[in-house]
């Protein structure tokens, strides 16, 4: 680039100037998206994970047992649209998010998502985040739930060493339970180190080899969301 065009791109900036910090703009985004859905009834969950802890798995398995048509999904992923063209295979309404570099999803990212959403007649909206225990934590994005799925073949020592993503979690799966005996995991360790993180979190067992272990996770979150719009679908 020569001087004369580095100069005429200086003089196209515009400076913003922030009053607020980030998080009070994202905050006060995540607010509205939140207000937008509950005019919608629809009841958001922000699942958060490692990656390749199953978060997708769980989504494809929970959306069977709500119905493919009640439920559309926000995929945040790095890139590819690997997960959504996994979940419209199902039938599942999809809207992907790449982050690039990005390191977990904002408020700002899901307004636009919603836009884009037909979520009339949607009972629930899971957000995947983007495979991390660290950055999506506390970050509001509009959620009525957080879940944390963590699979048997991270280790036992995940809440001990990640708190921060299990603090605010309504839900804590300890999925992949098919191979917690042979990957040795300590199944007491893990539940005592999340019940003294957050010891509101439910804490439920899952694994893709028993679809039936994903029934009892939907209907808690039935219940959770009949509590906040006070209507109940049974299935
Ligand atoms: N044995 C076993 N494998 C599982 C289970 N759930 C998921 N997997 C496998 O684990 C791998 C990752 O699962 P995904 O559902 O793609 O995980 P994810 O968290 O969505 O992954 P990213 O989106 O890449 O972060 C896949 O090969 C799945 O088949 C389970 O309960 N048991
Ligand atoms: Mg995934």
């Amino acid at each position: 680039m020569c001087n004369e065009e580095i100069q005429e791109k200086r003089e196209d900036t515009v400076k913003v100037e922030i009053d607020k910090p980030v998080t009070d703009v994202n905050d006060a985004i995540a607010s509205n998206n939140s207000g937008y859905l509950m005019e919608n009834k629809t009841f958001s969950i922000n699942l958060m994970g490692s990656p390749g802890s199953g978060k997708t798995t769980v989504i494809e398995n929970l959306a069977s047992v709500f119905g493919p048509d009640n439920v559309a999904v926000i995929q945040g992923d790095l890139e590819s649209d690997v997960d959504k063209k996994r979940l419209e295979k199902l039938g599942i309404d999809c809207y992907q998010i790449n982050t690039h570099s990005g390191c977990h999803l904002n408020a700002q990212m899901v307004n636009r998502a919603l836009m884009e959403l037909k979520l009339k007649n949607k009972e629930y909206l899971i957000i995947e985040n983007v495979g991390n225990l660290v950055c999506p934590a506390g970050v509001r994005i509009g959620q009525h739930m957080n879940i944390v799925v963590s699979s048997t073949t991270e280790g036992s020592d995940k809440p001990r060493k990640y708190p921060v993503i299990f603090h605010d979690a309504d839900i804590v799966l300890i999925h992949k339970m098919d191979l917690a005996e042979a990957v040795e995991f300590s199944e007491y360790n893990y539940v005592e180190d999340i019940t003294k993180i957050n010891p509101k979190a439910r804490i439920f067992r899952t694994s893709k080899k028993e679809q039936g272990s994903f029934k009892e996770v939907a209907h808690h979150i039935e219940h959770q969301r009949h509590h906040l719009f006070g209507h109940l679908h049974s299935h």
